[in-house]
């Protein structure tokens, strides 16, 4: 359960709130006090990165959609290049941390121990030990969730959804909140497309909708198509 958003709540889904109930307004008013200090720590967080050259990306998705995969193939393909960092959340253990430690890279995990997203004093706590040298790049894997992580401005430069094509091309309508928040939206595994029921022209459709600019890039770290063009995105990120 999310302590922080209370989504997990039980009986939520069976009972919904009235707006008129004081219980309601009090957790509205306790919900925007908590998103406002997370945005004050989060824009000390962007301004602490400014002064050290150093640009943010979020990766954010649901559980399974690739985002470790991505990562490990992307540290693999640019730490010899680009001085990089990486924070791994996750709600419970540090194994993603671990599939990407060893790579010549900087890699911390934070264990939110229930929470279903990442926080800015998350990676306020980090940052010092992350990039305190100032690398080109600080990426971020938030916890898999399409709905919490799109409140919580970590800081970032760039936020960057995953969207599996084993997901279904309906996603980016049912979470909008989330898609809306990306400037990029990496489609991944198209290297199980032949085995699938899949419009991606319909899901690039449903994208549009909700953010008409969104820059849609398909990838395969299985196969390496579009890893290139994702390579090519981070390097002029890490230039700006
Ligand atoms: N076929 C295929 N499988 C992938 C690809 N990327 C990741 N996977 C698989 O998807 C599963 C979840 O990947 P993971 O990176 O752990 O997802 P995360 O939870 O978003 O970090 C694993 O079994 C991966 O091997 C891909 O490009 N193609
Ligand atoms: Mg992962």
């Amino acid at each position: 359960m999310c302590e922080t958003c209370g989504c997990g709540e039980a009986g939520r889904a069976r009972a919904p709130m009235r707006p008129a109930d004081p219980d309601t307004v009090r957790r509205v008013e306790l919900g925007r006090a908590v998103l406002a200090d997370n945005d004050a720590i989060a824009a000390a967080n962007r301004a602490w990165l400014d002064a050290r050259g150093t640009r943010m990306v979020d990766l954010v998705s649901s559980p399974g959609s690739g985002k470790t995969t991505l990562l490990e193939a992307t540290l693999d393909a640019l730490a010899p290049e680009l001085r990089l960092a990486v924070l791994a959340g996750d709600v419970q253990t540090e194994r993603d941390a671990d599939r990407l430690a060893g790579r010549g890279v900087p890699v911390a995990a934070v264990e939110t121990g229930g929470a279903c997203h990442l926080e800015a004093r998350d990676v306020a706590r980090r940052l010092d030990a992350l990039a305190g040298d100032g690398p080109d790049l600080l990426i971020v894997e938030n916890v898999g969730n399409l709905v919490c992580p799109a409140a919580f401005d970590l800081g970032q430069h760039l936020r960057v959804a995953l969207l599996s094509v084993t997901e279904g091309e309906d996603k980016p309508l049912k979470y909008p909140a989330l898609f809306h928040r990306a400037a990029v939206v990496l489609l991944t595994k198209v290297d199980l497309l032949p085995h699938l029921r899949f419009d991606v022209a319909a899901c690039e459709a449903n994208l549009r909708t909700v953010r008409p600019d969104v820059r849609v890039i398909r990838v395969s770290a299985r196969s390496g198509e579009g890893m290139e063009e994702w390579f090519d995105l981070l390097r002029a990120e890490a230039a700006r």
